[in-house]
């Protein structure tokens, strides 16, 4: 009973999650042997959803999941056989597994009419109040933000150009709670970089780009889903004070990043 408690006591983190728990979220605990200092670790048996997932869809990646109603939901790029890229509904019982449907989600304008635009890529998907809005397309840096104690928590992806392509790798940040124009930190380091067969070889190699988490207010754990090399989907996990704090130790700031506006 008292190892219980000291186990519980150990879960609780100090940075709090400003959200709901989700005790069943997908979860491994950091390998033993690590090799880095950085805070994230990849779930062992990534990638979670492989080639050809759908019949006519040769791949899936860069995508959002959220927990519902009890397991999760998600909505997938799909990249046609004719080089299409769309968006497929998907569900899971446990955030890993998932099942698709078979055809495309179906959008309507606020008339109801069919809304049907040819070409969708990168959708993220929020829970506002109790709507769900399903966002594509745009010039998105990462997942949606997490609400914690210390601001808003984001995962996004910074581009090296190498002479042979671009590498993806993900990053963290620390907006303002009021004001997410003003970054507080901003690590200098990548969290994550390409290092993995299906993060280095694929449609597009060297690619890990963050859309999406999943977090457990209790316990402060969040799994990150990510695209890897335009081909996969890879999930990756990290507690809140350990990346918080890796984030604050790590933060260089520019003078533009404290300032209010645009970036
Ligand atoms: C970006 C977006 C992403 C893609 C990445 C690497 O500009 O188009 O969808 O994963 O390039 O190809």
């Amino acid at each position: 009973m008292k190892n219980k408690i000291k186990e519980q006591v150990k879960e609780m983190s100090k940075v709090r999650i400003i959200g709901n728990d989700v005790p069943e979220m997908p979860w491994q605990e950091r390998p033993a042997e690590n090799r880095t200092n950085l805070p994230l670790w990849r779930y062992r048996e990534n990638p979670i959803i492989g080639r050809n997932p759908v019949e006519g869809v040769a791949r899936i990646f860069n995508s959002a999941v959220i927990p519902y109603e009890g397991a999760y939901i998600g909505v997938f790029r799909g990249e046609q056989t004719n080089g299409i890229s769309f968006i497929y509904l998907g569900r899971s019982k446990d955030g890993i597994h998932w099942d698709f449907e078979k055809d495309k989600i179906r959008f309507v304008d606020e008339e109801g009419n069919e809304f049907m635009p040819r070409y969708a890529y990168d959708p993220r998907l929020v829970k506002l109040e109790d709507t769900y809005y399903i966002i594509w397309c745009q010039d998105f840096y990462g997942a949606a933000p997490i609400e914690t104690s210390e601001g808003w928590l984001l995962f996004y992806h910074g581009v090296s150009g190498t002479c042979n392509g671009y590498v993806y790798s993900i990053g963290g940040a620390i907006l303002d709670i009021d004001n997410p124009s003003v970054v507080k930190y901003r690590c200098e380091t990548f969290l994550m970089t390409p290092e993995e067969w299906y993060e280095e070889r694929g449609f597009v190699p060297n690619v890990t780009f963050p859309c999406a988490t999943i977090e457990d207010a209790a316990s402060g754990r969040i799994a990150i889903y990510y695209g890897a090399a335009d081909s996969y989907v890879g999930l990756a996990f990290t507690r809140i004070d350990e990346v918080v704090s890796y984030i604050k130790e790590h933060s260089v700031l520019t003078e533009e990043d404290t300032e209010t506006g645009k970036r």
